[in-house]
């Protein structure tokens, strides 16, 4: 992942939250002081995640519709590629929209080459070969000192996964589009009929690349007796869109109790998830006691490769759509199977208090 790129309605605040409640450090910035007349942008970084928060300098604009239709929310996956040009021309010819032409941007920091292609909703990957290119972001962009003191220890390192919503029906599609596009390939874990009549509301299935370090799981709402959390979503969000992104973190009880005293919501689990004597057969042996987890509300899952700890941040802007997860895996390449009951009764109970059920 190169970066998750956001459009918000006010880039300054969104900057400022993103490094004292998840302890990012701003590196770059474009503005009108640099020449950006129509946008602003601020470069944040935690280990290797790094998130660009855009906004509007004026109300007519692409930034500025988005934000208008969508609220907060993410324009840009973008992905790190090693040819552009050879990578474009593959996606197109397997059908994908085509929205930025292979071209080079330079500055006195050398040369990025970019393209980009659409996904779902008004999403976008833009395509980006930074090989050649020291610089502290992109062309047109200049270092920023950071907004706050970054934390001496970081609360996570990478982007474990970024998840879509996309409408009824149409999630084999994007599936098959990854596949065909990008070359991705399907993961083994999902949401199928079953689950999604039981308890869920909702159909999964995760792709990812060769290397399984980009991940994408996408969802779809199910039919079932309750409103699907996923349509909660799209009705808020005006349609598809990202609807969380998963931090991957080495101390998620330290991640969880900082990011917690900074002010972030995580969803609630009541105490029969760890009072159940099933979860201690199911979780084996953990790191820590699960006296910690019950405390911080972290859940815990195990396969046959490790166990993962996550934890759910609630939506993160006024609207019901763009949400924020926490996970430190321990072998374990799932998304938390043995979970998704309790979460998925968890965003319910939110969905109810909001009166969305
Ligand atoms: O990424 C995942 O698959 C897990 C579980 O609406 C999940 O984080 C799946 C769907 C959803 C919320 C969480
Ligand atoms: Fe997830």
């Amino acid at each position: 992942m190169d970066a998750v790129v956001f459009a918000v309605g006010n880039a300054k605040q969104a900057a400022h939250y993103y490094s004292t409640a998840f302890g990012m450090k701003r590196v770059a910035y474009k503005g009108p002081e640099n020449g950006s007349r129509d946008e602003v942008a601020h470069v944040l970084e935690s280990g290797g995640a790094r998130f660009v928060f855009k906004g509007a300098l004026r109300p007519e604009g692409e930034l500025a519709r988005h934000v208008a239709a969508h609220s907060d929310g993410v324009i840009d996956l973008a992905l790190d590629v090693p040819d552009v040009e050879a990578a474009y021309r593959q996606a197109l010819s397997a059908g994908a929209t085509g929205l930025l032409e292979p071209h080079v941007e330079e500055d006195d920091h050398g040369k990025v080459v970019m393209a980009a292609i659409a996904t779902y909703g008004e999403t976008r990957h833009t395509l980006v070969d930074r090989s050649n290119y020291n610089g502290p972001y992109l062309p047109g962009y200049v270092a920023a000192d950071p907004i706050v003191e970054p934390p001496a220890k970081r609360y996570f390192q990478a982007i474990d996964h970024c998840v879509g919503n996309v409408e009824l029906g149409k999630m084999d599609e994007w599936v098959e589009f990854y596949r065909r596009v990008m070359g991705f390939t399907n993961m083994a874990e999902f949401v199928g009929d079953d689950i999604a009549t039981e308890y869920s509301a909702l159909m999964s299935k995760v792709v990812a690349d060769g290397t399984r370090k980009v991940k994408f799981p996408l969802n779809e709402p199910a039919i079932s007796r309750k409103k699907s959390q996923i349509d909660e979503y799209l009705e808020f969000y005006g349609g598809p869109g990202v609807q969380h992104i998963a931090l991957a973190t080495n101390d998620i009880l330290r991640a969880v109790d900082v990011m917690r005293a900074q002010g972030v919501e995580f969803l609630n689990t009541p105490d029969s998830y760890y009072d159940d004597p099933e979860l201690r057969e199911r979780i084996g042996q953990v790191r820590v006691p699960v006296e910690e987890l019950k405390k911080r509300r972290i859940l815990v899952d195990r396969d046959e490769d490790g166990y993962l700890l996550q934890i759910f941040t609630k939506p993160v802007q006024d609207r019901p759509t763009v949400f924020f997860e926490l996970i430190e895996r321990h072998g374990s390449l799932g998304f938390g199977k043995g979970n998704f009951k309790a979460l998925f009764e968890a965003i319910e109970r939110e969905q109810e208090l909001r009166g969305n059920l």
